[in-house]
């Protein structure tokens, strides 16, 4: 073999930039499952497995259609990491050019940059040409920009993808952006319908029963694994969601409730991440339903937005910033992650509803990880690095390019306003305006104060009141400064006061819990 190429967990797609041009006869591909990457914080026991069990089947695909592959995987060959794996592959056939699509993170991107005098190779590092926009054009549109807002980058990719455009060059529909018609609670006789679930198959089952023994740091059950782990259960799980969810993913893209842990959200997230489906093929699967009058538009706009718009939004963001992202702290915000965001034991109904599916799933939909747990962490003060920790190992389609952007930026707005134009700070009554949570809690989203009112509540206003000097010139948060300057002196007090009791249970692990009533 002349050339190495080198696929990592999150790049198993054929058409992958470093595989398009391969050759079995001159290519040898390497894969490796290094100790490190299951061990950077605790993941959960899903992702663990989707991720080394859709390698192992990617691994299996290339095999068949005649390539060699190296493959590192973690009881037989274990590795200490990327760089090992390379130098065992390159000493054992005898090669010295490597190929590799860049990598989804910083971490990653700078061991590799190192390879050409670890390993003593000559590397060629492709573009991820799976986004739809080169790294090179959100450079260009940060440029002389005051303010970096994903609209205006998605407006451009409608554009230049041609996506839900007329000819004439205007949106379908008129609209960029339909998102205040998405915005629906769910109406009690309105259950969503289960999304599509996979029987695991022998691979997949000898991982799922070893897992717990081999990473005993990781997390969560495994007993709920439904995920698809090759390509074509992936585009089996985006028919379906086409089909029987997407018709009502607009109207209640925002909603929460009891009955379903997913509402009529995708659950895609992980395939696309791991390059089980293409991001191009998913948008024009919804666009191709809309023109087929099987969605209606503000589905079809609002869940193409979410992937044409915030994924390369963030993406491009995450690169754009640089390495250092995720070390500030804008807030000064330093309270440990409870130990009930490792249980769900918490009297909070919509904390324990989001947090529970979390560890039994590694799923929570964007309103769950955005508007009740982030929050809390944001209304509460948590850690940005142990909050952002734990989203990377809990939830099934947590990257680092991903999720830090999503979690200390737009959830803890830690960057002080890099990602989002204000926090994504709320009441219990947002909460209780989108969701059903409310009524089997032991709390009252319209008391503010005394032992039933809702903890959000007397928080939200601690929140705004100790970060006065830090956004209380932020044009889009006039109206609430303004309805606390307006609040009496001893209303104002009750409120702190209250969340400050509610801050020293928090501190000293006792939220207390209401008796179940007989
Ligand atoms: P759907 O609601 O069906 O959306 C469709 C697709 O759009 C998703 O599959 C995803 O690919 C994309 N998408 C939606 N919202 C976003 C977004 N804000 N940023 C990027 N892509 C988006 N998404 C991740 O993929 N990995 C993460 O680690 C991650 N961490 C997050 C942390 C926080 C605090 C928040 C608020 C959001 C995070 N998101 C993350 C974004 C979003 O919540 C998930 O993409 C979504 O919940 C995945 O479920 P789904 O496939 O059912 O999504
Ligand atoms: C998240 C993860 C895990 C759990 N395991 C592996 C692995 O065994 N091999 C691998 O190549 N990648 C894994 N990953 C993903 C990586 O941590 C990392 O996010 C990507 O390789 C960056 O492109
Ligand atoms: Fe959450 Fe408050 Fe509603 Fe309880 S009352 S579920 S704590 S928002």
């Amino acid at each position: 073999y002349s050339t190495i190429r080198f696929v990592l967990g999150d790049q198993l797609s054929r058409s992958l930039s470093s595989l398009s041009d391969a050759n079995p006869d001159h290519d040898l591909i390497v894969m490796a499952e290094p100790r490190c990457e299951a061990r950077y914080v605790a993941h959960h026991r899903q992702k663990i497995v989707l991720v080394l069990s859709a390698m192992r089947h990617f691994a299996a695909e290339l095999r068949e259609q005649g390539f060699t592959v190296e493959y590192f995987d973690y009881t037989h060959h274990p590795t200490d990491s990327f760089t090992d794996a390379l130098q065992l592959a390159v000493s054992k056939h005898d090669i010295s050019s490597v190929i590799i699509t860049e990598p989804g993170e910083w971490r990653v991107r700078r061991e590799i940059d190192r390879w050409p005098q670890e390993a003593n190779v000559s590397l060629t590092i492709r573009p991820d040409d799976r986004f739809f926009a080169p790294l090179s054009a959100f450079a260009d549109f940060a440029e002389g920009r005051k303010e970096l807002r994903m609209e205006y980058f998605y407006r451009g990719l409608r554009r230049d993808t041609g996506i839900l455009m007329e000819p004439d060059g205007t949106p379908v529909g008129g609209q960029w952006n339909f998102d205040h018609d998405n915005r629906k609670r769910l109406p009690d006789d309105v259950t969503p319908p289960a999304p599509k679930s996979f029987s695991p198959n022998d691979l997949t089952q000898k991982l799922l029963a070893t897992v717990t023994d081999d990473f005993p740091d990781a997390i969560g059950t495994v007993d709920t694994f439904g995920w698809a782990v090759t390509r074509q259960d992936a585009l089996e799980a985006l028919d379906h969601f086409i089909t029987h969810r997407l018709p009502k993913f607009g109207d209640y893209q925002d909603a929460m409730t009891v009955k379903s842990p997913t509402v009529y959200h995708s659950l895609i997230s992980p395939y696309i991440n791991v390059g089980l489906l293409l991001p191009d093929e998913v948008c024009r699967a919804a666009e191709r339903a809309y023109y087929d009058g099987m969605a209606p538009l503000n589905a079809v706009e609002g869940f193409i937005r979410q992937i044409l718009g915030w994924r390369e939004y963030v993406r491009g963001l995450y690169w754009f910033v640089g390495p250092d992202y995720g070390k500030d702290n804008y807030f000064k915000a330093e309270r440990p992650l409870p130990d009930f965001f490792w249980t769900g034991d918490v009297p909070m109904n919509c904390l324990h509803q989001a947090i529970g599916e979390t560890l039994e799933n590694a799923y929570g939909h964007h309103i769950q990880r955005l508007m009740v747990i982030g929050n809390f962490a944001l209304l509460t003060g948590l850690d940005p690095k142990e909050v952002c920790d734990w989203y990377l190992g809990v939830y099934i389609d947590a990257f680092e390019w991903v999720e830090l952007p999503n979690t200390f930026g737009m959830a803890l707005y830690a960057d002080g306003g890099v990602m989002a134009s204000k926090p994504y700070a709320a009441s219990g009554k947002y909460i209780d305006r989108m969701s059903d949570y409310c009524a089997e809690c032991q709390f009252s989203p319209r008391k503010n104060t005394g032992p039933d009112a809702c903890p959000f509540n007397a928080l939200y206003w601690h929140f705004l009141d100790r970060n006065a000097d830090k956004l209380g010139k932020n044009p889009r948060l006039g109206m609430p400064y303004r309805n606390w300057a307006r609040m009496k002196d001893d209303t104002k007090r009750d409120l702190i006061t209250q969340a400050d009791i509610f801050l020293r249970q928090l501190d000293g692990g006792k939220l207390i819990k209401r008796p179940e009533q007989p």
